[in-house]
């Protein structure tokens, strides 16, 4: 159990070395950039998002430019004379903080730094920060750790005395003729391979976890979407679990599983887990493989989609893309049509036209919720048959096989053998065809 006031100051300890976005809460000026390529509207509706993102991690967007550029300028990415123009209007308007929709690289964000004479950040920069926020457990804590660590190293140079106070006096003596600069490189890389190590010790002890759910045979269901679908509102619709459900972006960053019982009595593992959005920055999906890679072993996915977004179809398309970045885009997927309540009844209708075998639910109020268990269990069982077996005496390992490997439906015993009729994946049935019996 993490208190209270330790959550808080590790929740200072890591914010800190992004941005300070939520102390206390800061002017933010947002710039898009628009290039060919890319659609007004897509570039407007993901500054709409970007200021969700920052409202969420505390800061207050007060206005916003879209830029026309096609051509990124290395040193100040929209070229010196909109980046001039810009600085007068942040100065004039009290700018805390600049945030980029694009991804700024290291120089770029120290130039504009300069010019703006307040803090410049990118869409990374500003989800990770909600990361850190939001990190609860140990692992996650690591992982959002490591990503900040990951993101920030590049960056040293303009926030040597910030990564300096954050990493504490221990052992922060320099060596002979050692610039501080060095020091703080040296000591985060260490601290990197210490977390790598952390991480590796607990996808250890998670991969003898996968291993004993494999033997029990119980299919695993996992839940995914865009951040805000509401994936844990479903979660707890189902199975009482009583995960944390919140309007607001990134509430989940851990997993939970909970057992289900479909309606026909079968039981599966459902869980719940970290959501998606457009471009989540490669830091986040390479530290977060421990929680992201739990979706991957899913037998099943269900992917919810909100409704009543204003572009649920571009959420679907961005978590499909996620989805393949983690090896998971081959999965079984069951479109799962949320917030039936709130939606526009056209905008339902029209991506059930689109995803003709989706559901349609209401995680909120509880609608549609037995047809969804039930295409659960269809889609399950259509990737499994039966089989008859017909084992000898002495083969016992074969009837504990099918037992720990299937759902044993029948069993009994003649003079040969077991007779076992038995549904299995359709996968592992080549196991058993010595025994198989028409
Ligand atoms: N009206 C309505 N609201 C819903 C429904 N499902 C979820 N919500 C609301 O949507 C918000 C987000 O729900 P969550 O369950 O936290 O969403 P999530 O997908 O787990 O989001 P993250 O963990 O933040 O990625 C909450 O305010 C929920 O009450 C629904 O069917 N109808
Ligand atoms: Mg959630």
């Amino acid at each position: 159990m993490t208190t209270d006031s330790s959550r808080g100051r590790q929740r200072r300890r890591l914010t800190a070395t992004v941005t300070d976005l939520e102390r206390p809460r800061q002017k933010v000026f947002l710039v898009g950039v628009l290039s060919r390529g890319t659609s007004a509207v897509e570039a407007e509706r993901s500054l709409d998002e970007l200021a969700l993102l920052i409202d969420t991690a505390g800061g207050d967007p007060v206005d916003s430019e879209l830029v026309r550029r096609d051509v990124i300028d290395p040193a100040l990415f929209i070229g010196s004379g909109k980046a001039s123009e810009l600085a007068d209007l942040t100065r004039a308007t009290d700018i805390d903080t600049v945030v980029f929709d694009s991804p700024l690289s290291p120089a770029q964000q120290r130039n504009l730094q300069k010019l703006f004479e307040c803090d410049v950040v990118d869409r990374e920069a500003v989800i990770l920060d909600i990361f850190a926020q939001h990190a609860t457990s140990r692992i996650g804590a690591i992982q959002v750790e490591l990503a900040l660590l990951r993101y920030n190293l590049p960056r040293l140079r303009g926030k040597g005395t910030s990564l300096s106070q954050q990493a504490g006096g221990i052992g922060a003596r320099r060596g002979p003729g050692e610039t501080k600069l060095e020091t703080d490189r040296r000591r985060i890389e260490r601290r990197i391979t210490r977390l790598e190590r952390d991480l590796k010790d607990f996808d250890r002890t998670r991969e003898t976890q996968t291993k004993a759910r494999r033997r029990s045979q119980i299919p695993v269901v996992s839940l995914v979407g865009y951040t805000n679908a509401g994936k844990s509102t479903l979660l707890n619709t189902l199975t009482g679990a009583g995960v944390l459900t919140e309007d607001r972006l990134f509430s989940t960053l851990d997993s939970t599983v909970r057992k289900y019982e479909l309606p026909s009595g079968r039981s599966i593992l459902l869980s719940d887990t970290v959501g998606f959005v457009r471009r989540l920055p490669h830091h986040l999906i390479e530290a977060f493989r421990s929680t992201l890679d739990q979706v991957k072993e899913a037998d099943l996915l269900l992917h919810l989609v909100d409704a009543s977004d204003p572009d649920p179809e571009r959420q679907i398309e961005a978590v499909r893309t996620v989805l393949s970045e983690i090896d998971a885009g081959h999965l079984p997927e069951i479109i799962v049509i949320n917030k039936a309540d709130q939606a526009e009844p056209a905008t339902v209708k029209r991506l059930a036209n689109l995803h003709p075998n989706a559901v349609i639910i209401s995680a909120l109020t509880g609608e549609g919720i037995h047809s969804l268990a039930d295409v659960i269990g269809t889609v399950l069982d259509a990737d499994r048959t039966v089989v008859r077996l017909e084992v000898p005496y002495a083969r016992g390992d074969i009837v504990a096989a099918a037992h720990a490997e299937g759902e044993v439906v029948a069993e009994k015993h003649d003079d040969s053998g077991t007779i076992i009729d038995v549904r299995l994946p359709r996968s592992r049935i080549k196991a058993f065809a010595e025994f198989q019996v028409s």
